[in-house]
């Protein structure tokens, strides 16, 4: 049996009326069984993302974009993809903690929301959702999608796409998330590389705030760890746990 790993000790514990932003990447999906973007054999060590996830693509090669998400959306809806002890100690601090905790995921799986996360904004999307690139509609979808689906809304086939944020689209709910980084006391950034943006410049959004403490819960420094004024690395189903634990004995 190894051992256990010690506790994670917050340098610095909020108010318990702070108000907490938390940012995910895909990290915190790996324990799960999702695969990551950039580790070594993560999904673009397997294909470009020139050809899967920017408009053009889909333009060029809608089948291609649609054999892409439909694999991924039915891996994430196998039986053994389920939330871990990172994705149900965000829904519990969510819960228990007396100021505003607000989830901005990169990830477009739904684990937070099956874990209980509520004030959760997906601002790559959800490919558990489709989108109609003639009217706009937006609809839930767990099955494969093609380019013979037809929308509800307009009836029309050939528009239906994935409700995800390509590379070059603006991702979701930046005015949301911009108001509340640049008013929270701590900003918590889990499982991601910090290499796409703007969600890797939200840590010098929140720094703009001096009252704001920042910190990196990931398996291994990131690009920007060194904008972080706390950092602690490990799985996050080890750390992430322990971290949030140690706000909530606080309360
Ligand atoms: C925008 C789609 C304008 C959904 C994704 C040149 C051309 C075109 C664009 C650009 C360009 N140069 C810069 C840009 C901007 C571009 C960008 O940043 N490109 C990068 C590559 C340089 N960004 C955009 O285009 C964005 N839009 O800029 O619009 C705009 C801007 C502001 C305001 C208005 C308009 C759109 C970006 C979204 C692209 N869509 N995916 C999908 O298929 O999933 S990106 C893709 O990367 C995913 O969404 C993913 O979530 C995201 C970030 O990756 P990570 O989550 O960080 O995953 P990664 O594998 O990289 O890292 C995992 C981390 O976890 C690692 O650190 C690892 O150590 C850690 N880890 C692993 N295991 C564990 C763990 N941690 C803890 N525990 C573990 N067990």
């Amino acid at each position: 049996m190894n051992n256990p790993s010690p506790p994670v000790v917050p340098r610095i514990l909020p108010r318990k009326d702070s108000s907490i932003v938390v940012l995910t990447g895909a990290g915190i999906s790996k324990e799960s069984g999702l695969d990551t973007f950039r580790d070594a054999n993560g999904i673009w060590s397997r294909v470009s993302w020139e050809d899967v996830a920017t408009p053009e693509a889909f333009a060029r090669q809608p089948d291609r974009v649609h054999a892409f998400y439909n694999m991924r959306r039915a891996r994430t809806r196998s039986i053994d993809v389920q939330p871990n002890k990172a994705h149900l100690a965000l829904a519990l601090l969510e819960s228990l903690w007396p100021g505003q905790v607000l989830i901005v995921t990169q990830n477009v799986d739904s684990l937070h929301e099956k874990a209980g996360s509520v004030n959760l904004i997906h601002m790559h999307g959800n490919y558990d959702e489709a989108r109609c690139n003639f009217c706009g509609a937006v609809v839930e979808w767990i099955e494969d999608m093609s380019t013979e689906d037809i929308c509800s809304g307009c009836v029309r086939s050939g528009g239906m796409r994935p409700n995800v944020v390509w590379f070059g689209e603006t991702p979701m709910g930046l005015d949301e998330i911009t108001e509340a980084l640049l008013s929270c006391d701590l900003f918590i950034s889990i499982g991601t590389s910090g290499n796409v943006y703007p969600a890797a410049g939200f840590v010098a959004m929140a720094r703009r705030q001096e009252q704001t403490h920042t910190v990196e819960l990931n398996l291994e420094p990131s690009s920007g760890a060194m904008m972080f004024h706390e950092v602690h690395h490990g799985p996050a189903t080890v750390i992430v746990p322990s971290y949030i634990n140690a706000l909530l004995a606080k309360i």
